[in-house]
């Protein structure tokens, strides 16, 4: 397993998204991802699975130093000393100690960002996570985030998969070395009769969901397809074997158009 590292974090490149996996099925999935080598599981408060995510972790038998494990405060506990209060009861769902990583799920608005930030700042010092970081920020609001935190900010998971241009996230990401994670990297499954992955999938005897994400690995970004098909999880994870060539990265690079995007609220912020 690739890694990506970022201010201090080592983030396994490809890891578990829980997003609508909920109950018996969630810790089904969490616990079989893990015994066949995933090491970085994604959930938050929002997706209501924390207390499955747990039991799925500890029934996999895998130590819980080995796994990577990240969760995201939902907007309306944006408030200090509500930021504190939910965490803890996100840990007491899963059952753990800290997180590897705590992300704000989406800006809000309507809190000061610096308020919620020392919130954040102040979990990681609590230990109740190992590392911080936001989600779905906008280049403007990293520059802000990135000023205003007193510890550093390792990640910004967003939407990104070959038919959404992200360049402008990557590269403030990049200046102030974030890592990317990329949800819905596998666009939802609609890449799954493109032509273009299927022809280069056929060079390397892959299929189309394993370019995509062998190209957004090969970019140094680390991915967290979510299936509850448990013969999905060995197909997302089989990419380290084989690597896609400069025109083949570019060939996936010209999917991306200004309508690529498939996640969005009227909360959302003012994309890039
Ligand atoms: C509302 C959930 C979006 C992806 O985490």
């Amino acid at each position: 397993m690739l890694f990506v590292e970022a201010n201090g974090a080592k983030i396994p490149a490809i890891g578990l998204g829980t997003w609508e996996l909920s109950g018996r099925t969630c810790a089904r999935v969490v616990e079989q991802a893990l015994r066949l080598g995933y090491r970085h599981i994604d959930t938050a408060q929002a997706y209501d699975n924390e207390r499955e995510v747990g039991d799925g972790m500890r029934s996999s038998g895998v130590r819980r130093d080995d796994v990577f494990l990240t969760t995201k405060v939902w907007t309306n506990h944006f408030a200090p000393h509500d930021l504190e209060r939910s965490v803890k009861e996100s840990l007491a769902r899963l059952r753990l100690p800290s997180v590897d990583l705590l992300l704000l799920h989406w800006p809000n608005p309507h809190v000061p960002l610096a308020e919620t930030l020392g919130a954040l700042a102040h979990a990681k010092r609590m230990g109740l996570t190992h590392h911080i970081g936001v989600s779905n920020f906008t280049v403007t609001l990293i520059e802000e985030a990135v000023a205003l935190c007193t510890e550093p900010l390792v990640c910004n998971q967003v939407e990104y998969h070959p038919y959404l241009d992200q360049a402008k996230v990557r590269a403030a990401c990049d200046r102030h070395g974030l890592a990317l994670v990329a949800y819905s990297p596998i666009a939802k499954g609609r890449i799954k009769f493109d032509q273009t992955l299927a022809a280069i999938g056929r060079a390397h005897r892959k299929t189309p969901a394993q370019i995509c994400l062998r190209w957004l690995v090969q970019q140094n970004i680390s991915a967290i397809p979510r299936t509850s098909r448990v013969e999905r999880l060995s197909e997302n994870i089989e990419i380290f074997d084989f690597a896609l060539m400069d025109d083949e990265m570019a060939q996936v690079a010209a999917l991306a158009s200004p309508k690529g995007r498939l996640t969005d609220f009227g909360f959302a912020p003012k994309w890039d």
